[in-house]
């Protein structure tokens, strides 16, 4: 869907109009999940903004070092994460946040609580943030179980209790990709507008992929069934053609291009990280939604990613995402060498 080819076009698929038809399908709904979605999209905005503005925060004054005001320049990643916690209590509709900028849970103030529990990444990928390259936002959205009796359990839920996922990426446009539990859609930020435009209705991840994504660098330390699954990538041994390797390093950006072009991206364990780097709650979490929402797998290297149960807020995991067959692939890579050792 192409808006901007016709500019005459006045039924623009807004996400918040997409949001409001998606609860329409649930009589019950009170427009409380669309008011947080709000908050969400509202902090997304913000991010975008500032991040193409980076290059030239540098002209006032550096991140971390005071600009001709005088006044401390924030860290954007810093920044983002203000910006997320304050939109999302003053939505009046969370109750729990879990953030990757905060060791602990942050519970909402009993005047603004409501009933969801938001964990998120403000800006995933900010290493990558100097030198131009796409970042992202990442969230996942749960329900408190007892909203008389909140904790942090509520936040230590397993993926597969997830009500919503998410990320927006800030590339060379805004894009936020959205699931509620019934397919993946895109939307994609005018500028001229300042909304979010439907631009990828459901999308879903091609069957199998010819690309692999990871970081190669790790390949000395690697178990062996990721080893040999790479090795399969190269050189493969059934007639196929050797897959292409993509890695951005910045987590929202490969799992975009995943998600459309199909694929592998995986952060496997090594002897160096036995538990991979990225985290389960607001990294693997949402990414594995996602992907299953699109039609694909996510997998840990012993189980199905979203049936973890965390231990701990800021754990990690393993984890391989993208096309149906290629997790199958790598799914038996790990069945084999676990009869191996038996
Ligand atoms: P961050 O949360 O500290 O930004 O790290 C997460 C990022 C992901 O975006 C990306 O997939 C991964 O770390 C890249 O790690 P590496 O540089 O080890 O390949
Ligand atoms: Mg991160």
């Amino acid at each position: 869907m192409d808006h901007q080819a016709d500019t005459n076009r006045t039924d623009l698929m807004t996400i918040t109009r997409f949001v409001l038809n998606e609860q329409s399908k649930y009589p019950e709904s009170r427009g409380d999940f669309t008011i947080l979605l709000n908050a969400i999209v509202l902090g997304c905005k913000f991010v975008c903004s500032a991040v193409s503005k980076a290059g030239l925060a540098k002209l006032i004054g550096l991140a971390g070092e005071t600009n001709v005001q005088g006044e401390e320049q924030k860290k954007l990643d810093v920044l983002s994460n203000e910006v997320f916690v304050k939109a999302l209590i003053s939505s009046g509709r969370t109750s729990v946040l879990v953030s990757e900028e905060v060791g602990e849970a942050i519970f909402v103030p009993q005047s603004h609580r409501g009933k969801y529990i938001v964990v998120f990444d403000p800006l995933d990928g900010s290493s990558n943030i100097d030198c131009g390259v796409s970042i992202g936002t990442i969230f996942g959205i749960y329900m408190v179980k007892n909203e008389a009796k909140v904790s942090l359990e509520d936040a230590m839920q397993p993926g597969n209790q997830m009500l919503a996922a998410g990320y927006c990426m800030y590339g060379s446009s805004c894009t936020f990709v959205l699931s509620t539990g019934n397919g993946v859609n895109g939307f994609t930020l005018d500028p001229s507008l300042g909304e979010f435009i439907l631009t990828h209705p459901n999308i879903k991840i091609p069957r199998k992929g010819k690309i692999y994504s990871v970081n190669e660098g790790n390949a000395k330390n690697w178990d062996e069934p990721t080893t040999k699954y790479v090795q399969k990538c190269k050189f493969p041994q059934d007639g196929s053609p050797p897959k292409s390797l993509r890695y951005i390093g910045s987590m929202v950006a490969d799992i975009h291009r995943t998600l459309l072009y199909g694929g592998i991206f995986m952060y496997p364990a090594d002897i160096k990280s036995p538990h991979g780097k990225l985290r389960i709650l607001y990294e693997v979490f949402p990414m594995s939604y996602l992907m299953e929402q699109a039609g694909g797998q996510a997998f840990t290297g012993k189980q199905r990613a979203l049936d973890l149960v965390p231990r701990e807020l800021h754990e990690r995991s393993p984890i391989f995402l993208g096309s149906y067959d290629d997790i199958e692939q790598i799914k038996e890579l790990y069945a084999s060498s676990k009869a191996d050792c038996a």
